[in-house]
């Protein structure tokens, strides 16, 4: 157990600092085992602020050593200060001075990724959240803009290397074969986006013309043997600064924009001013070690932290709790980036399945906030997808109300309004109100109240009238520490249909769509002169983030799967179909019954695998039947055991029905054509996998496709997925075991083809996967130290090989604790990521429950755990 519980932080004590740091002058002299900073701080009174303390307290950590304290270039009486264990404190300090503080930090030893840490042979930084107190002693809270400059120092053949925030200023040759840059940062900004790196790096280097025709020097930091790997970011780059221009009317700021990647890293990528440092999976891409899936991801993150630049640093925020107002607005901007680039429908297809599946299970789960909490513990435990993806919905919800033109002007409007401020999620609100003059108080509860609401909905056609009505009731869940919710509003995008899938149209003006805007419990919309009963086609594009109950007939949604004007209610159409054959599977397996395909179903896919004028890849995702984890949501009391062996049993029978036209479509895709990653190719590569995997569910699996199209393709999309299908298939045994050694011998040398090769392992859904999890924690390609490696391997074992991590035995329960009880104070952010499976426990039907609870209270109860982790596995008990 802990010795005292962690703080909790509350908004409601949000208060201005009594002193503000108007300038901050950093030195950095890095040695290979300390490195000393002397930071320069011009402090004065806080006008905002009614608090006349004379003490100054700046917030630090245990491995701060400070070596000097001085007050206007005079050293501080001990009397005169105190040193905390994360915090400085400075008495009788006069309304405006100068402080100097040098610290002795050991980046060598800091494996928590935070603060300045070594990855391979350079440093680097991490600062957001709280990082920046870990480097020196600092009012370290976003709403503390300041002017930075910063010289770096260090040896300059280990290091030639040394970039910070801004533009470079001076640079110069030291004794002892040392060298110094200095960079300067005109923009004022909080300390979570101070970066540092320096090392021996490569780079590759464009540029960008701005709008108002700067020219601005694009660069991208990589060691050397990665070289080559770094064009579709650069591109991806390009592509986002054009594209913020038009879509946002927003340029960049300063002479230059850099971009370093990392191997050890927490995320994705951190946007950094000026200077964005990248994990090596977000930056590096190439045909024939990287994914499609990779490719892309490149491209949405590359732009995600371009487009902070003004979503989150020229406009930042005020205190953690608006952390949505960046990163949900962010996630929008870079989610229409990606439409844009590619398929829209395909993107928000991809979108919703995320949303549906990982944040509707946080959202009815014990770690359920709004995407405005009222508290923390840890502020690292926050970045969720509540705050990233559900943010981004409140977003394009603003967007669907308002309508592009109003939603462009509310959105300039925010950013002229607060550019250079701290703000907060009511300035974004009432930016939004004014430029369009609605009142969006109601809107605002979305902010504020947690949980998925639920949207029934009962129509009724009266033959008589010619009338038909729908109507909608929706409810919100309690969850933790909130029950009776009010309403929210629901924008519904609806459109109807009539059997032969023909559009009705809505209203004199001859509309096949409307927006309806639900604000009460209930909304009942009525259309006259219908001649027969109708089908709906509701929320539209997924038009408010909430459950859709309602029940239409297999036929109907047949109807709507091959008909809808609507892309994506097309695939939720199909989506609902195969659902309802998976939760009848799982009812026939649990009741001892045999189990088939609903005929319609089995109809509705071969119309739609036979239709050439669709797009390859939206027919690749309507046969990508729900993952289990989208089942568990559907159920109350989860069998892991039952729901994989039903939706297997769904694939295996839709393989079986459409075995000659998987055949011919898996032909029909095949090409030679050069590598690129264009929305095309990946679509057919994505329908020709797809249709692969169903062949290998054949009771003659066809092995041959699979392994010669392991052999001779030349991307690894293609050869990757011929792997997981033979690693996959029980009677590829032998196949299998051949790949993976091919593999390992082909990219023993490569870092992200190596996780990839550790992932598809992990996810090997045949028995057996923990000890062969196990096994490969002994591999020379893992190491518990690297995040991606842990991801990768631990990671995708629980959270994605469900039916193996869920073994009766609990094993997979026990193995799991035993690893974050081990990350737990090495990396506190990477072990409590990792706790995420086990708190969904009272979801699971028994021995799991037990099981995974006792896990938790293990973990709960461990000595030194770290306020990361203890504040997960503590509101999960
Ligand atoms: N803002 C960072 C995330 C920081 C996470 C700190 N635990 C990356 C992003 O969202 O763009
Ligand atoms: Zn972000």
């Amino acid at each position: 157990m802990k010795d005292a519980a962690p703080q909790t932080v509350y908004l409601k004590d949000y208060k201005p600092t009594a002193f503000v740091i108007g300038r901050t002058n950093l030195t950095f002299d890095l040695y290979d085992d300390r490195a000393v900073v002397t930071a320069n701080l011009a402090i004065s009174r806080n006008s905002l602020s009614k608090d006349q303390t004379k003490i100054l307290t700046l917030d630090g950590c245990p491995g701060l050593d400070l070596q000097g304290l001085l007050l206007n270039g005079q050293p501080v009486e001990s009397s005169n200060f105190l040193v905390g264990s994360d915090s400085l404190e400075v008495f009788n300090v006069p309304d405006e001075f100068e402080l100097t503080t040098i610290v002795n930090i050991r980046p060598h030893l800091n494996t928590t990724m935070m603060g300045l840490y070594r990855s391979r042979t350079m440093y680097c930084t991490q600062c957001e959240a709280e990082g920046f107190r870990d480097i020196t002693y600092y009012i370290d809270r976003p709403d503390m803009m300041s002017e930075f400059t910063t010289t770096v120092i260090a040896n300059s053949t280990a290091y030639p290397i040394l970039l910070s925030n801004g533009n470079p200023i001076e640079r110069g040759e030291l004794d002892n074969g040392r060298h110094f840059v200095t960079w300067h940062d005109p923009f004022k900004k909080p300390a979570y986006l101070f970066a540092l790196v320096a090392g021996a790096l490569s780079v590759v280097e464009d540029n960008f013309v701005t709008q108002s025709g700067r020219n601005v020097v694009l660069q991208i930091f990589v060691e050397e043997k990665d070289i080559d790997k770094c064009g579709h970011a650069m591109l991806s780059l390009k592509k986002s600064m054009r594209w913020d221009e038009e879509r946002y009317g927003r340029e960049y700021d300063l002479n230059i924009f850099m971009i370093v990647a990392v191997d050890d890293f927490n995320m994705g990528a951190m946007e950094n001013k000026g200077l964005n440092i990248f994990n090596t999976s977000a930056v590096l891409v190439s045909p024939e070690v990287s994914t499609d899936t990779a490719f892309q991801r490149v491209e949405s993150i590359v732009a995600h932290e371009y487009f902070h630049n003004w979503s989150g640093n020229r406009v930042t925020c005020r205190d953690w709790f608006q952390l949505s107002l960046k990163e949900g607005f962010t996630v929008y901007r870079d989610s229409q980036f990606s439409c844009d680039m590619n398929s829209p429908t395909v993107k928000r297809v991809e979108d919703v399945s995320f949303l549906r599946t990982h944040q509707f299970a946080e959202d009815g789960g014990p770690m359920s906030h709004p995407v405005q909490p009222e508290s923390y513990m840890e502020i690292n435990n926050f970045y969720t997808m509540t705050i990233y993806e559900k943010g981004s919905e409140l977003v394009g919800m603003y967007h669907t109300l308002l309508g592009e033109e109003t939603f462009r002007k509310a959105s300039d409007l925010y950013f002229e309004r607060h550019d250079g401020q701290a703000a907060t999620v009511e300035n974004f609100v009432c930016a939004m109100e004014d430029a369009s003059g609605r009142d969006l108080t109601q809107f605002r509860l979305w902010y504020q109240q947690s949980g998925t609401p639920i949207l029934s909905v009962q129509t009724h056609y009266d033959e008589t009238r010619q009338s038909y009505q729908i109507t909608f009731k929706q409810n919100c869940p309690d969850t933790p520490g909130q029950t009776n919710k009010k309403p929210f509003v629901i924008p519904i995008r609806l459109g109807v249909l009539d059997h032969d899938g023909m559009s009705i149209s809505l209203n004199d003006a001859g509309d096949s769509e409307i927006l309806l805007e639900m604000t009460d419990e209930t909304l009942t919309y009525t259309l006259e002169n219908i001649k027969s009963k109708p089908i709906p086609s509701i929320l539209r594009g997924f038009s408010a983030p909430v459950k859709l109950n309602y029940g239409p007939s297999h036929e109907e949604l047949a109807v709507l799967m091959a008909n809808d004007s609507d892309g994506f209610n097309r695939w939720d159409a199909g989506q609902r179909l195969t659902l309802d054959a998976c939760m009848l599977a799982t009812n026939d397996i649990a009741n001892y019954c045999e189990s088939s395909l609903p005929v319609s179903l089995i109809e509705a896919l071969t119309k739609l695998i036979t239709d050439d004028s669709l797009d390859p890849a939206m027919v690749s995702l309507m046969l990508t039947i729900p993952s289990e984890a989208l089942l568990y949501e559907q159920i109350d009391k989860i069998d892991p055991m039952t729901i994989h062996h039903a939706r297997k049993l769904v694939r295996s029978e839709i393989a079986i029905a459409l075995a000659s036209k998987f055949q011919e479509t898996y032909h029909r895709l095949k090409s030679n054509e050069a590598y690129t990653p264009s929305a095309e190719q990946i679509g057919r590569r994505s329908l020709k996998n797809t249709a692969l995997s169903y062949l290998m569910l054949l009771d003659e699996p066809r092995i041959d496709l699979a392994w010669s199209q392991f052999q001779s393709s030349d991307n690894m999309t293609d050869k990757s997925s011929a792997l997981v299908a033979m690693v996959n298939c029980p009677l590829a045994l032998d196949f299998a075991t051949r790949a993976l050694a091919s593999f390992e011998d082909q990219y023993r040398d490569e870092t992200l083809a190596m996780n990839l090769w550790l992932q598809i392992q992990a996810t090997n859904t045949q028995p057996g996967a923990l000890n062969r999890v196990k096994a490969l924690m002994e591999h020379p390609s893992f190491s518990m130290t690297n995040p991606n490696k842990v991801r990768s391997l631990i990671g995708s074992f629980c959270s994605a090989n469900l039916v193996n991590f869920h073994n009766e035995s609990g094993l997979g329960y026990s193995f799991l604790r035993e690893q974050i009880l081990q990350l737990n104070q090495a990396n506190p952010q990477v072990a409590a990521r990792l706790v995420a499976p086990l708190t969904q426990w009272k979801k699971l039907a028994q021995p799991h429950r037990k099981l995974m609870r006792g896990e938790l209270q293990i973990i709960a109860d461990a000595p030194n755990l770290v306020k990361d982790v203890y504040e997960i596995a503590t509101k999960s008990l």
